[in-house]
């Protein structure tokens, strides 16, 4: 019975002092494994007489049950400790200022320009507009004047959906007007917004991709004519590449939603094999643009005899490529980690009317 006493005293302490989950599993082993301590007293249980076995037993257990719980009880402990020592070491303070040149994720230059974009429409007094990807025939075609046999529709152009049980079948949006469509459905002019989004047609070459994105604007009000076009379009060129002035010229165009239809040409000079935009005796493409047609107003909903409107189109990655001298459109789509490293923006960098 004094080797059970001892023992008890020697391996508590033992626990006691283990430092750390390691130590504490030899000391489990070393009490209570197959060649332990404990475990070695109870083969001395076999030589006894029953009246000393039956004692020597039942202390023998009460003391594997106090070692087992007093070392259940250090193991918590200590996985305690470890758990505060690691939650103290990973402690941040999130009331630190962010320091924007160590962050590794990038903004990808679509979304750079058309925050860029809609961050100068909207001093201008334009809000945003979207729309779902997926329109109907009306809304991308119909309500915009392009009819039924018009080549924008064909399958060369148009991706489709598989067609539905009454015939009909939904298309990828081929522009953002149908998002311009909706808008002059429900609201009642002054209408002034730009919709910016991904548009799909079915074309893929070294300067086409299938998915690419265009920011379409509209204003519609009771006596709006081509000089408020001219106007906003000169101010939005300026601002956008940083230039105190731009010489700008309006190209005859045909788009079947609006008449008149223009393209608008800026300024540049290709001197030596570079792009330079802004004076210059050359001239570079950068949008189309026109008066909203009254058939399209019409099939809207809204009084082509009350109201008129100013529409344009601007494609986000030739604007992006030009501004920012990407040479090739297709790196846009490539999720190159590289790429985004180089034209990417760091995200705290907005942009603003001052900074692009
Ligand atoms: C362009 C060029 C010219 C345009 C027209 C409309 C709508 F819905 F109002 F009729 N939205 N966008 C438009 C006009 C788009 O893209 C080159």
């Amino acid at each position: 019975m004094e080797n059970i006493e001892a023992l008890r005293e020697e391996v508590l302490a033992e626990v006691e002092k283990a430092g750390d989950l390691a130590a504490l599993e030899d000391i489990r082993i070393s009490a209570l494994g197959k060649k332990g301590r404990i475990t070695g007293l109870m083969k001395n249980l076999g030589k006894m007489d029953p009246d000393q076995r039956r004692e020597f037993g039942q202390a023998l257990n009460a003391l594997k049950d106090q070692v087992a719980s007093a070392i259940d009880m250090r193991k918590g402990d200590l996985e305690n400790a470890a758990l505060e020592a690691r939650l103290s070491g990973e402690r941040i303070d999130v009331t630190l200022p962010s320091r924007p040149s160590e962050t590794e994720g990038r903004i990808h230059p679509i979304s750079q320009t058309i925050d860029e974009i809609i961050s100068i429409f909207g001093e201008m007094g334009f809000t945003l507009a979207e729309g779902p990807d997926i329109e109907d025939d009306f809304h991308n075609f119909t309500a915009l004047n392009i009819p039924a046999e018009h080549p924008a529709r064909e399958m060369q152009d148009t991706f489709y959906l598989p067609e539905a049980e009454d015939g009909s079948r939904l298309v990828l949006r081929t522009h953002t007007s149908p998002v311009q469509v909706r808008t002059m459905q429900s609201q009642t002019p002054p209408i002034r917004i730009v919709a910016p989004g991904r548009t799909y047609r079915s074309d893929s070459d070294m300067t086409h991709t299938p998915m690419f994105h265009q920011l379409e604007g509209l204003v519609i009000d009771e006596k709006t004519h081509m000089g408020h076009l001219k106007g906003c379009l000169l101010e939005f060129v300026k601002t956008y590449f940083e230039l105190d002035d731009v010489p700008v010229r309006y190209r005859p165009s045909f788009f079947p939603f609006t008449e008149p239809s223009a393209e608008m040409d800026i300024g540049c000079s290709r001197k030596g094999g570079e792009l330079k935009i802004g004076a210059g005796d050359d001239w570079l493409e950068i949008l189309g643009c026109g008066m909203v047609h009254p058939r399209v107003l019409a099939a809207c909903g809204l009084d082509p005899e009350k109201y008129q409107g100013f529409a344009f189109g601007i494609g986000i990655e030739r604007l992006a490529m030009l501004k920012y001298g990407i040479p090739d459109l297709r790196t846009f789509f490539d999720t190159d980690l590289r790429w985004l490293k180089h034209y990417g923006f760091v995200p705290l960098d907005v942009p603003n009317m001052v900074r692009g």
